[in-house]
């Protein structure tokens, strides 16, 4: 798909913009998406392996198998953030590493590994932000049941601890989760995403599961010591494609419950909506949900990532079969995309990000927000004097930084931004067709190469802000 530029010539220069003093800029990363070395130190195997080896799930059958080879090659990586002037590094550590089974004995070679890229972001003076979830669960949980068995929740708490106790010295904020709807529901849903399941009885299971495994993890993490206790969650910003029609306004209120509220509702307010206990009653059996659970995952939050990518448009659409990614939304349908778009086919809305912001702010007030991912997938590489010239991308997080300051304006807490991703890497389903990094990687000589875009971003952070 093509994308267009998103700007004109015909439009006047938009304005200089500073961000608060303090503000944290950051690039973020994932360990299935980067490290390579699959089976090196004692690595088991995780769903994405098994997955991206099944025929015909992953693009071209890729695999992380070798991925940008980020585990051999860390300290010249690290030596790139600080060349761009990161004060932080968003990155997830592999918990088939930690324990190649998910449960029982611990491996410290794996340990290690994120041992010495703490201590070599710390000498660089750039601030670990570690995530313990970003999707790569040990295949012999997901042969248990996975996200869909209540154990797994367990397991993880037992996991986050062992991370922390490696690493709690050094790493100030933990990230429990990367997404939980998608590992629900792209997972166990429409099964586009490892491991593959299509039941929604057991997406909603997952996605109960992960939001217990959340508080599980913040509340023994609390009470080993950690200060910075936080989630990431993708939302999404659904809107009725008719504000004026009743039933597509009741259809973008069924999305925004399967999507948002079922995991805002328990983490910020300890309660899940009645609408969407309802819905998931109208699918399976919600005994699943226990009590004493809601308490439990809403653990305070000291920080709420929110990662941002593309609006939703939906309407109520009789006969329409619905999305498997929404499970129960029979009778609706998305919008496809209007107007310029990513590589991804995601339509580009800056104002999304800011109505999103301000909607979570208004709704559930009072813990920090930071951009825990933003950025765009476009293709362009090394052109012949060497140089990546991406102008979209820098066009794309322009808008979007634009966008943050706008929320601020409206009187957000948001604390930081962290762009997706500071190099190309897999893209899951995609494999490497979809690049959204801001260095280019060569997958052959894994050589690195600054798109403009990290040279435009490293100007961004000197003067913290937009000319
Ligand atoms: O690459 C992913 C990342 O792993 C999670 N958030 C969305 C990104 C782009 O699809």
């Amino acid at each position: 798909m093509t994308a267009t530029v998103t700007t004109t010539s015909a439009q006047p220069a938009p304005a200089g913009i500073t961000f608060p003093d303090g503000f944290v800029w950051g690039a973020a990363t994932a360990s299935y998406q980067i490290e390579g070395a699959a089976r090196e130190d004692g690595r088991g195997p995780s769903i994405w392996d098994t997955f991206s080896r099944t025929p015909g799930k992953v693009h071209a059958g890729h695999t992380g198998d070798v991925a940008c080879d980020h585990y051999h090659r860390y300290a010249e990586d690290v030596a790139l953030m600080a060349d761009l002037g990161l004060g932080a590094y968003r990155f997830s550590v592999a918990w088939p590493r930690i324990q190649p089974d998910g449960t029982g004995p611990v491996n410290v070679r794996g340990l290690d590994f994120y041992d010495r890229l703490t201590d070599e972001l710390l000498a660089k003076g750039i601030n670990p932000v570690v995530t313990l979830y970003h999707w790569d669960l040990p295949q012999t949980l997901e042969d248990r049941g996975g996200w869909a068995n209540r154990e797994t929740a367990e397991a993880f708490a037992e996991y986050a601890q062992i991370v922390h106790r490696r690493l709690g010295d050094r790493v100030a904020t933990w990230t429990t989760l990367n997404e939980p709807w998608c590992s629900a529901y792209l997972g166990y849903g429409s099964g586009i995403h490892a491991p593959g399941v299509q039941d929604p009885a057991k997406a909603f299971q997952a996605a109960h599961h992960l939001n217990l495994a959340h508080g599980l993890a913040a509340r023994a993490l609390r009470s080993a010591g950690a200060q910075n206790i936080s989630i990431t969650l993708n939302p999404c910003q659904v809107a009725p494609l008719d504000p004026a029609n009743p039933a597509d306004v009741d259809a973008a209120r069924l999305i925004d419950g399967v999507a948002n509220r079922i995991f805002f509702d328990p983490l910020l307010l300890g309660k899940y909506p009645s609408d969407v206990l309802e819905h998931i009653a109208r699918i399976t059996d919600p005994s699943f949900i226990r009590d004493g659970d809601e308490a439990i995952i809403n653990a305070p939050l000291d920080v709420l990532g929110i990662n941002f990518y593309t609006p939703s448009y939906v309407r109520a659409l009789p006969g329409a079969p619905g999305a498997l990614d929404y499970p129960g939304s029979q009778g609706i349908a998305f919008r496809p995309p209007v107007g310029p778009v990513t590589d991804m086919n995601w339509q580009i809305e800056p104002a999304s990000l800011t109505r999103l912001l301000t909607r979570i702010h208004r709704d559930y007030p009072g813990t920090p927000l930071m951009i825990t991912e933003n950025g765009a997938a476009y293709p362009e590489g090394p052109g012949e004097n060497g140089e990546v010239q991406d102008l979209r991308r820098i066009e794309y997080i322009d808008a979007h930084l634009r966008a943050c300051h706008d929320a601020l304006a409206e009187g957000v807490d948001l604390r930081g931004y962290f762009a997706w991703s500071l190099m190309d890497n897999f893209e899951w389903a995609e494999g490497y067709a979809k690049r959204f990094g801001i260095v280019h990687v060569d997958y052959t000589t894994q050589q690195r190469v600054l798109k403009d875009s990290a040279k435009w971003y490293r100007e961004v952070i000197r003067r913290n802000g937009l000319e």
